[in-house]
Protein backbone atom coordinates (compact mmCIF):
# COMPACT_ATOMS: atom_id res chain seq x y z
CA UNK A 1 0.00 0.00 0.00
CA UNK A 2 1.01 3.56 -0.86
CA UNK A 3 1.55 5.96 2.05
CA UNK A 4 0.04 8.97 1.23
CA UNK A 5 -0.18 12.81 2.86
CA UNK A 6 -3.59 12.29 3.61
CA UNK A 7 -6.50 10.01 2.44
CA UNK A 8 -6.89 9.36 -1.28
CA UNK A 9 -10.82 9.81 -2.21
CA UNK A 10 -11.87 9.54 -5.47
CA UNK A 11 -14.63 11.81 -6.42
CA UNK A 12 -15.58 10.26 -10.13
CA UNK A 13 -15.04 6.34 -10.89
CA UNK A 14 -14.25 7.72 -14.14
CA UNK A 15 -11.33 8.84 -13.23
CA UNK A 16 -9.91 5.19 -12.65
CA UNK A 17 -11.14 3.91 -15.69
CA UNK A 18 -8.42 1.20 -17.45
CA UNK A 19 -6.88 2.79 -20.40
CA UNK A 20 -8.36 0.64 -22.59
CA UNK A 21 -12.08 1.50 -21.84
CA UNK A 22 -10.67 5.11 -21.52
CA UNK A 23 -9.21 4.97 -25.63
CA UNK A 24 -12.47 3.56 -26.42
CA UNK A 25 -14.56 5.85 -24.73
CA UNK A 26 -12.54 9.20 -26.32
CA UNK A 27 -12.63 7.31 -29.89
CA UNK A 28 -16.49 7.37 -29.65
CA UNK A 29 -16.88 10.86 -27.83
CA UNK A 30 -14.49 12.30 -30.52
CA UNK A 31 -16.86 11.18 -33.26
CA UNK A 32 -19.73 12.97 -31.59
CA UNK A 33 -17.57 15.55 -30.97
CA UNK A 34 -16.40 16.25 -35.00
CA UNK A 35 -20.13 15.39 -36.14
CA UNK A 36 -21.33 18.47 -33.41
CA UNK A 37 -18.58 20.79 -34.76
CA UNK A 38 -20.61 20.25 -38.55
CA UNK A 39 -22.32 23.17 -37.09
CA UNK A 40 -19.00 25.43 -37.19
CA UNK A 41 -18.62 27.13 -40.37
CA UNK A 42 -14.81 27.20 -39.40
CA UNK A 43 -14.42 23.12 -38.59
CA UNK A 44 -17.03 22.53 -41.72
CA UNK A 45 -14.90 24.07 -44.10
CA UNK A 46 -11.33 22.46 -42.67
CA UNK A 47 -13.48 18.72 -42.65
CA UNK A 48 -14.46 19.42 -46.19
CA UNK A 49 -10.48 20.20 -47.14
CA UNK A 50 -9.89 17.51 -44.97
CA UNK A 51 -11.96 15.06 -46.35
CA UNK A 52 -12.70 14.32 -43.12
CA UNK A 53 -16.02 13.53 -41.08
CA UNK A 54 -17.45 11.98 -38.31
CA UNK A 55 -18.00 8.31 -39.73
CA UNK A 56 -14.20 8.37 -41.37
CA UNK A 57 -13.07 8.06 -37.20
CA UNK A 58 -12.24 4.88 -36.40
CA UNK A 59 -9.45 5.92 -34.05
CA UNK A 60 -7.28 8.16 -31.71
CA UNK A 61 -4.66 7.86 -34.67
CA UNK A 62 -7.31 9.93 -36.90
CA UNK A 63 -7.64 12.48 -34.68
CA UNK A 64 -3.96 13.74 -37.00
CA UNK A 65 -6.46 14.34 -39.52
CA UNK A 66 -8.45 16.77 -37.77
CA UNK A 67 -7.18 20.61 -37.98
CA UNK A 68 -5.39 22.22 -35.16
CA UNK A 69 -7.26 25.35 -33.75
CA UNK A 70 -5.15 28.55 -32.68
CA UNK A 71 -6.29 32.12 -30.91
CA UNK A 72 -5.72 33.63 -33.91
CA UNK A 73 -9.01 31.22 -35.18
CA UNK A 74 -11.26 32.05 -32.65
CA UNK A 75 -9.93 35.93 -33.08
CA UNK A 76 -11.24 35.72 -36.57
CA UNK A 77 -14.41 34.59 -35.63
CA UNK A 78 -15.25 36.75 -32.86
CA UNK A 79 -17.55 36.94 -30.97
CA UNK A 80 -18.86 33.53 -31.30
CA UNK A 81 -18.64 32.10 -34.56
CA UNK A 82 -17.40 29.31 -32.82
CA UNK A 83 -20.95 28.35 -31.61
CA UNK A 84 -21.71 24.53 -31.72
CA UNK A 85 -25.87 24.90 -30.80
CA UNK A 86 -27.81 27.90 -30.82
CA UNK A 87 -27.85 30.81 -28.84
CA UNK A 88 -30.63 29.86 -26.80
CA UNK A 89 -28.94 27.23 -25.53
CA UNK A 90 -26.46 29.34 -24.19
CA UNK A 91 -26.17 29.95 -20.56
CA UNK A 92 -23.04 31.13 -19.48
CA UNK A 93 -20.18 33.04 -20.96
CA UNK A 94 -17.09 33.90 -19.91
CA UNK A 95 -13.81 34.86 -21.21
CA UNK A 96 -9.74 35.38 -21.36
CA UNK A 97 -9.05 39.20 -21.08
CA UNK A 98 -5.78 38.58 -23.11
CA UNK A 99 -3.26 41.61 -22.44
CA UNK A 100 -3.93 43.00 -25.76
CA UNK A 101 -7.24 43.73 -27.64
CA UNK A 102 -10.63 42.17 -27.26
CA UNK A 103 -11.09 39.11 -24.65
CA UNK A 104 -11.82 35.96 -26.62
CA UNK A 105 -14.89 34.45 -25.61
CA UNK A 106 -16.20 31.09 -24.61
CA UNK A 107 -19.77 29.99 -23.88
CA UNK A 108 -21.52 27.33 -21.77
CA UNK A 109 -24.41 25.43 -22.32
CA UNK A 110 -26.42 24.01 -18.95
CA UNK A 111 -24.72 20.71 -19.25
CA UNK A 112 -21.41 22.05 -19.99
CA UNK A 113 -21.77 24.01 -16.36
CA UNK A 114 -22.81 20.58 -14.57
CA UNK A 115 -19.89 19.09 -16.38
CA UNK A 116 -17.18 21.75 -15.19
CA UNK A 117 -18.30 21.53 -12.12
CA UNK A 118 -17.77 17.83 -11.74
CA UNK A 119 -14.25 18.21 -13.39
CA UNK A 120 -13.26 21.10 -10.97
CA UNK A 121 -14.57 18.91 -7.55
CA UNK A 122 -12.41 15.71 -9.40
CA UNK A 123 -9.20 17.86 -8.62
CA UNK A 124 -10.52 19.52 -5.58
CA UNK A 125 -11.34 16.48 -3.75
CA UNK A 126 -8.40 14.85 -5.59
CA UNK A 127 -5.96 17.45 -2.93
CA UNK A 128 -7.91 17.15 -0.13
CA UNK A 129 -11.14 18.99 -0.33
CA UNK A 130 -13.98 17.25 2.18
CA UNK A 131 -17.53 18.40 2.64
CA UNK A 132 -16.71 19.59 6.20
CA UNK A 133 -13.97 22.11 4.67
CA UNK A 134 -14.44 26.11 4.72
CA UNK A 135 -13.27 26.82 0.94
CA UNK A 136 -12.06 30.85 0.58
CA UNK A 137 -12.20 31.85 -3.01
CA UNK A 138 -9.77 34.89 -3.71
CA UNK A 139 -10.00 34.52 -7.55
CA UNK A 140 -11.66 37.17 -9.66
CA UNK A 141 -14.90 36.42 -10.63
CA UNK A 142 -16.02 37.56 -13.87
CA UNK A 143 -14.78 37.12 -17.45
CA UNK A 144 -12.18 34.97 -15.83
CA UNK A 145 -13.19 31.34 -15.28
CA UNK A 146 -11.27 30.50 -12.36
CA UNK A 147 -13.89 32.17 -9.44
CA UNK A 148 -16.98 30.53 -10.91
CA UNK A 149 -15.11 27.50 -11.88
CA UNK A 150 -13.64 26.75 -8.39
CA UNK A 151 -16.98 28.17 -6.78
CA UNK A 152 -19.31 25.50 -8.37
CA UNK A 153 -16.59 22.63 -7.79
CA UNK A 154 -16.45 23.02 -4.30
CA UNK A 155 -20.08 23.77 -4.13
CA UNK A 156 -20.69 20.44 -5.30
CA UNK A 157 -18.03 18.81 -3.34
CA UNK A 158 -20.28 19.83 -0.45
CA UNK A 159 -17.86 22.29 1.16
CA UNK A 160 -18.80 25.68 2.62
CA UNK A 161 -17.51 28.84 0.22
CA UNK A 162 -16.83 32.14 1.37
CA UNK A 163 -16.05 34.26 -2.11
CA UNK A 164 -14.00 36.95 -1.78
CA UNK A 165 -12.91 37.42 -4.83
CA UNK A 166 -9.47 38.97 -5.58
CA UNK A 167 -7.91 42.30 -4.00
CA UNK A 168 -8.31 43.94 -0.85
CA UNK A 169 -5.76 41.98 0.59
CA UNK A 170 -6.18 43.03 4.16
CA UNK A 171 -9.99 41.90 4.03
CA UNK A 172 -9.30 38.20 2.95
CA UNK A 173 -6.82 38.18 5.86
CA UNK A 174 -9.72 38.94 8.12
CA UNK A 175 -12.20 36.64 6.68
CA UNK A 176 -9.64 33.62 6.24
CA UNK A 177 -8.94 33.99 10.17
CA UNK A 178 -12.62 35.34 11.16
CA UNK A 179 -14.15 32.20 9.43
CA UNK A 180 -11.47 29.86 9.80
CA UNK A 181 -10.79 29.01 6.50
CA UNK A 182 -9.33 25.54 5.58
CA UNK A 183 -8.61 25.80 1.64
CA UNK A 184 -7.28 28.83 0.30
CA UNK A 185 -8.10 29.15 -3.77
CA UNK A 186 -5.73 31.66 -5.73
CA UNK A 187 -3.48 32.41 -8.27
CA UNK A 188 -0.10 31.56 -6.51
CA UNK A 189 1.59 35.18 -6.89
CA UNK A 190 -1.66 36.00 -5.06
CA UNK A 191 -0.87 33.46 -2.39
CA UNK A 192 2.21 34.88 -1.65
CA UNK A 193 0.79 38.67 -1.19
CA UNK A 194 -1.50 37.64 1.34
CA UNK A 195 1.04 35.29 2.83
CA UNK A 196 3.70 38.18 2.78
CA UNK A 197 0.73 40.46 4.84
CA UNK A 198 0.12 37.79 7.21
CA UNK A 199 3.39 37.83 8.13
CA UNK A 200 4.12 41.82 8.65
CA UNK A 201 0.74 41.69 10.51
CA UNK A 202 2.98 39.20 13.00
CA UNK A 203 1.22 35.71 12.03
CA UNK A 204 3.38 32.89 12.27
CA UNK A 205 2.44 29.76 10.25
CA UNK A 206 0.84 28.03 13.17
CA UNK A 207 -1.74 30.62 13.45
CA UNK A 208 -2.87 30.79 10.15
CA UNK A 209 -6.06 28.11 9.91
CA UNK A 210 -5.81 27.19 6.05
CA UNK A 211 -4.78 23.63 5.69
CA UNK A 212 -5.05 23.24 2.15
CA UNK A 213 -4.37 25.20 -1.18
CA UNK A 214 -5.62 24.82 -4.86
CA UNK A 215 -3.19 27.05 -7.12
CA UNK A 216 -3.80 27.79 -10.82
CA UNK A 217 -3.86 30.33 -13.21
CA UNK A 218 -0.06 31.09 -14.11
CA UNK A 219 2.95 28.91 -14.24
CA UNK A 220 4.75 28.66 -10.76
CA UNK A 221 7.53 26.73 -9.68
CA UNK A 222 8.46 24.12 -7.14
CA UNK A 223 10.65 26.17 -5.07
CA UNK A 224 7.20 28.99 -5.01
CA UNK A 225 4.98 25.94 -3.55
CA UNK A 226 7.51 25.07 -0.85
CA UNK A 227 7.77 29.39 -0.14
CA UNK A 228 4.09 29.18 -0.16
CA UNK A 229 3.76 26.17 2.66
CA UNK A 230 6.30 27.41 4.41
CA UNK A 231 4.90 30.77 4.88
CA UNK A 232 1.22 29.85 5.25
CA UNK A 233 1.64 25.97 7.29
CA UNK A 234 -0.47 24.25 4.53
CA UNK A 235 -0.72 21.71 1.74
CA UNK A 236 -0.47 23.46 -1.79
CA UNK A 237 -1.71 21.44 -5.23
CA UNK A 238 -1.84 22.55 -9.01
CA UNK A 239 -4.14 22.84 -11.20
CA UNK A 240 -4.11 23.86 -14.98
CA UNK A 241 -6.67 24.96 -17.39
CA UNK A 242 -7.63 27.31 -20.12
CA UNK A 243 -10.82 28.92 -21.23
CA UNK A 244 -10.61 28.47 -24.66
CA UNK A 245 -10.91 24.63 -23.01
CA UNK A 246 -13.14 25.04 -20.12
CA UNK A 247 -11.49 26.76 -17.71
CA UNK A 248 -9.96 25.33 -14.69
CA UNK A 249 -10.51 21.34 -15.11
CA UNK A 250 -8.61 20.59 -17.80
CA UNK A 251 -6.17 18.89 -15.25
CA UNK A 252 -5.04 18.91 -11.20
CA UNK A 253 -2.74 17.05 -8.71
CA UNK A 254 -3.26 14.11 -6.75
CA UNK A 255 -2.25 13.28 -2.83
CA UNK A 256 0.98 12.44 -4.97
CA UNK A 257 1.76 15.44 -6.29
CA UNK A 258 3.64 14.31 -9.02
CA UNK A 259 1.89 15.94 -11.72
CA UNK A 260 -1.21 16.97 -12.21
CA UNK A 261 -3.77 14.14 -14.04
CA UNK A 262 -5.16 15.32 -17.03
CA UNK A 263 -9.06 14.60 -17.52
CA UNK A 264 -8.76 12.54 -20.29
CA UNK A 265 -12.48 11.36 -20.71
CA UNK A 266 -13.31 14.95 -21.48
CA UNK A 267 -9.57 16.24 -23.04
CA UNK A 268 -7.57 14.28 -25.24
CA UNK A 269 -4.27 15.71 -25.06
CA UNK A 270 -0.62 16.01 -27.92
CA UNK A 271 2.54 17.05 -26.83
CA UNK A 272 4.08 19.01 -30.14
CA UNK A 273 7.34 20.27 -31.12
CA UNK A 274 5.98 24.44 -31.83
CA UNK A 275 8.08 24.73 -34.85
CA UNK A 276 7.36 21.20 -36.13
CA UNK A 277 4.19 20.39 -35.11
CA UNK A 278 5.39 16.79 -34.81
CA UNK A 279 4.46 14.80 -31.43
CA UNK A 280 7.73 14.91 -28.85
CA UNK A 281 8.22 11.97 -27.13
CA UNK A 282 7.08 11.51 -23.64
CA UNK A 283 8.78 12.87 -21.24
CA UNK A 284 10.04 16.33 -23.75
CA UNK A 285 8.60 19.64 -23.10
CA UNK A 286 6.32 20.32 -26.02
CA UNK A 287 3.10 22.64 -26.65
CA UNK A 288 0.19 20.77 -25.11
CA UNK A 289 -2.60 20.41 -27.69
CA UNK A 290 -5.83 20.01 -26.53
CA UNK A 291 -8.96 18.89 -27.70
CA UNK A 292 -12.42 19.25 -25.79
CA UNK A 293 -14.32 16.12 -26.29
CA UNK A 294 -17.64 16.55 -24.28
CA UNK A 295 -18.61 20.07 -24.79
CA UNK A 296 -21.77 21.54 -25.72
CA UNK A 297 -21.53 25.27 -27.07
CA UNK A 298 -18.10 25.42 -27.63
CA UNK A 299 -16.21 21.94 -28.33
CA UNK A 300 -12.47 22.11 -29.79
CA UNK A 301 -10.10 20.40 -31.66
CA UNK A 302 -6.78 20.27 -31.02
CA UNK A 303 -6.05 23.84 -29.65
CA UNK A 304 -2.83 24.92 -29.29
CA UNK A 305 -2.49 26.21 -25.97
CA UNK A 306 1.42 27.37 -26.29
CA UNK A 307 1.97 25.91 -22.72
CA UNK A 308 5.49 23.75 -22.73
CA UNK A 309 5.01 20.99 -20.25
CA UNK A 310 6.04 17.18 -20.25
CA UNK A 311 3.59 14.40 -20.02
CA UNK A 312 4.19 11.46 -18.09
CA UNK A 313 2.37 8.16 -18.88
CA UNK A 314 3.69 6.54 -16.31
CA UNK A 315 1.06 4.57 -13.41
CA UNK A 316 0.41 6.63 -10.51
CA UNK A 317 -0.12 5.25 -7.31
CA UNK A 318 -3.41 7.16 -6.50
CA UNK A 319 -4.89 4.97 -8.89
CA UNK A 320 -6.10 7.57 -11.67
CA UNK A 321 -5.62 6.39 -14.92
CA UNK A 322 -5.18 9.98 -16.76
CA UNK A 323 -1.75 10.84 -18.01
CA UNK A 324 -0.21 13.49 -15.87
CA UNK A 325 1.35 16.79 -17.24
CA UNK A 326 4.27 18.48 -15.48
CA UNK A 327 4.41 21.73 -14.24
CA UNK A 328 3.91 24.58 -17.19
CA UNK A 329 7.51 25.54 -17.93
CA UNK A 330 6.19 28.41 -19.64
CA UNK A 331 4.24 29.57 -22.81
CA UNK A 332 5.73 29.67 -26.16
CA UNK A 333 4.82 33.00 -26.58
CA UNK A 334 6.85 33.67 -23.47
CA UNK A 335 9.59 32.72 -24.12
CA UNK A 336 12.34 34.83 -24.28
CA UNK A 337 15.02 34.86 -26.81
CA UNK A 338 18.07 36.14 -25.64
CA UNK A 339 21.26 36.75 -27.68
CA UNK A 340 20.27 33.14 -29.47
CA UNK A 341 19.36 31.49 -26.17
CA UNK A 342 15.70 30.31 -25.55
CA UNK A 343 14.83 31.13 -21.60
CA UNK A 344 11.24 31.06 -19.69
CA UNK A 345 10.38 33.57 -17.22
CA UNK A 346 10.15 30.38 -14.61
CA UNK A 347 13.57 29.42 -15.04
CA UNK A 348 14.74 33.20 -13.46
CA UNK A 349 12.18 32.54 -10.89
CA UNK A 350 13.68 29.22 -9.98
CA UNK A 351 17.28 31.01 -10.05
CA UNK A 352 16.08 33.35 -7.57
CA UNK A 353 14.14 31.23 -4.94
CA UNK A 354 17.85 29.05 -4.92
CA UNK A 355 18.89 32.40 -3.30
CA UNK A 356 18.69 32.87 0.61
CA UNK A 357 17.40 36.74 1.15
CA UNK A 358 15.32 37.31 -2.12
CA UNK A 359 11.70 37.87 -2.22
CA UNK A 360 9.76 35.88 -4.94
CA UNK A 361 8.72 39.44 -6.40
CA UNK A 362 11.03 39.97 -9.58
CA UNK A 363 10.27 41.80 -13.00
CA UNK A 364 12.52 40.98 -15.94
CA UNK A 365 13.41 43.62 -18.57
CA UNK A 366 14.81 42.94 -21.80
CA UNK A 367 16.46 45.78 -23.86
CA UNK A 368 18.39 46.00 -27.17
CA UNK A 369 20.64 49.43 -27.08
CA UNK A 370 23.43 48.35 -29.26
CA UNK A 371 23.25 44.95 -31.61
CA UNK A 372 22.84 42.96 -28.23
CA UNK A 373 19.88 42.14 -26.31
CA UNK A 374 20.10 42.82 -22.37
CA UNK A 375 18.23 41.73 -19.83
CA UNK A 376 17.87 43.25 -16.13
CA UNK A 377 16.36 41.46 -13.48
CA UNK A 378 14.94 43.86 -10.64
CA UNK A 379 14.85 41.26 -7.42
CA UNK A 380 13.17 42.72 -4.44
CA UNK A 381 15.30 42.07 -1.10
CA UNK A 382 13.60 40.32 2.19
CA UNK A 383 13.44 43.25 4.98
CA UNK A 384 15.73 40.59 7.04
CA UNK A 385 18.41 40.81 4.18
CA UNK A 386 18.33 44.68 3.29
CA UNK A 387 20.93 46.18 4.42
CA UNK A 388 23.14 49.54 3.91
CA UNK A 389 26.04 47.61 3.46
CA UNK A 390 27.71 48.00 0.10
CA UNK A 391 29.52 45.05 -0.14
CA UNK A 392 27.09 42.46 1.30
CA UNK A 393 24.54 43.83 -1.24
CA UNK A 394 27.94 43.07 -3.97
CA UNK A 395 28.17 39.58 -2.65
CA UNK A 396 24.68 38.82 -3.00
CA UNK A 397 24.35 40.31 -6.71
CA UNK A 398 27.09 37.98 -7.70
CA UNK A 399 25.34 34.96 -6.23
CA UNK A 400 21.96 35.76 -8.19
CA UNK A 401 23.68 36.49 -11.44
CA UNK A 402 25.26 33.17 -10.65
CA UNK A 403 22.57 31.35 -10.15
CA UNK A 404 20.76 32.59 -12.83
CA UNK A 405 24.04 32.03 -15.21
CA UNK A 406 23.62 28.22 -14.00
CA UNK A 407 19.36 27.30 -14.61
CA UNK A 408 18.94 30.10 -17.38
CA UNK A 409 22.44 29.54 -19.44
CA UNK A 410 22.25 33.75 -19.72
CA UNK A 411 24.22 36.56 -18.47
CA UNK A 412 21.81 38.92 -16.42
CA UNK A 413 22.53 41.94 -14.64
CA UNK A 414 20.96 41.90 -11.57
CA UNK A 415 19.36 44.88 -9.54
CA UNK A 416 18.35 44.79 -6.49
CA UNK A 417 15.59 46.80 -5.15
CA UNK A 418 14.39 47.36 -1.44
CA UNK A 419 11.18 45.43 0.03
CA UNK A 420 7.93 46.45 -0.82
CA UNK A 421 8.38 47.84 -4.06
CA UNK A 422 7.96 46.14 -6.62
CA UNK A 423 4.57 45.80 -8.15
CA UNK A 424 2.23 43.40 -6.37
CA UNK A 425 -0.58 41.34 -8.41
CA UNK A 426 -4.09 40.24 -7.11
CA UNK A 427 -4.47 37.78 -10.01
CA UNK A 428 -1.91 36.52 -12.96
CA UNK A 429 1.36 38.21 -11.99
CA UNK A 430 3.28 39.93 -15.10
CA UNK A 431 7.10 39.56 -14.70
CA UNK A 432 8.29 40.62 -17.93
CA UNK A 433 8.64 43.46 -19.38
CA UNK A 434 10.21 43.64 -23.57
CA UNK A 435 11.05 46.87 -24.84
CA UNK A 436 12.08 45.20 -27.98
CA UNK A 437 9.15 44.69 -28.49
CA UNK A 438 8.03 48.43 -28.48
CA UNK A 439 10.58 49.09 -30.07
CA UNK A 440 9.72 46.89 -33.07
CA UNK A 441 13.08 44.78 -33.07
CA UNK A 442 11.19 41.40 -32.33
O1 LIG B 1 -6.33 30.69 -16.13
C1 LIG B 1 -8.01 29.00 -16.10
C2 LIG B 1 -7.67 28.66 -14.71
C3 LIG B 1 -8.14 29.42 -13.69
C4 LIG B 1 -6.90 27.55 -14.44
C5 LIG B 1 -7.84 29.11 -12.39
C6 LIG B 1 -6.60 27.20 -13.13
C7 LIG B 1 -7.08 27.98 -12.10
P1 LIG B 1 -7.09 31.61 -18.86
O2 LIG B 1 -7.31 32.91 -18.20
O3 LIG B 1 -7.70 31.37 -20.19
O4 LIG B 1 -7.66 30.45 -17.95
O5 LIG B 1 -5.54 31.37 -18.93
C8 LIG B 1 -5.05 30.14 -19.36
O6 LIG B 1 -3.13 30.29 -17.90
O7 LIG B 1 -2.89 28.65 -21.04
C9 LIG B 1 -1.65 28.80 -18.94
O8 LIG B 1 -0.72 29.56 -19.67
C10 LIG B 1 -1.98 29.51 -17.65
N1 LIG B 1 -2.24 28.55 -16.58
C11 LIG B 1 -3.41 28.18 -16.07
N2 LIG B 1 -3.23 27.31 -15.05
C12 LIG B 1 -1.89 27.12 -14.94
C13 LIG B 1 -1.06 26.35 -14.07
C14 LIG B 1 -7.23 30.13 -16.69
N3 LIG B 1 -1.53 25.59 -13.09
C15 LIG B 1 -3.55 30.11 -19.26
N4 LIG B 1 0.27 26.42 -14.29
C16 LIG B 1 -2.98 28.77 -19.65
C17 LIG B 1 0.78 27.18 -15.26
C18 LIG B 1 -1.26 27.91 -15.91
N5 LIG B 1 0.06 27.93 -16.08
Amino acid sequence: MAEFLFENRIWDPAEKLPRNELQALQVRRLRDCVARLENVPFYRKAFAQGNVNADRIRSLDDLKRLPLTTKADLREHYPLGFLATPRSEIVRIHGSTGTTGKPTFVAYTRDDLVLWANLCARFLVAGGLRPEHMVHIAFGYGLFTGGFGLHYGAELVGAAIVPAAAGNTERQIVLINDLQADVLVCTPSYALNIAEMMRAQGYTPDKIPLKFAHFGGEPWTEDMRLEIERQMGLLAFNNYGLSEVIGPGVSGECVVRNGMHIQEDHFLVECIDPDTLEPVPYGEPGELVLTALTKQAMPILRYRTRDIARLDPTPCPCGRTGIRMGRVIGRSDDMLIIRGANVFPSQIEEALLRVEGTAPHYLIEVDRPGTLDEVTVRVELRPERFSDKMSQMHVLREDIERQIHIVAGIRANVELVAPQTLERFIGKAKRVVDHRKEKGLI
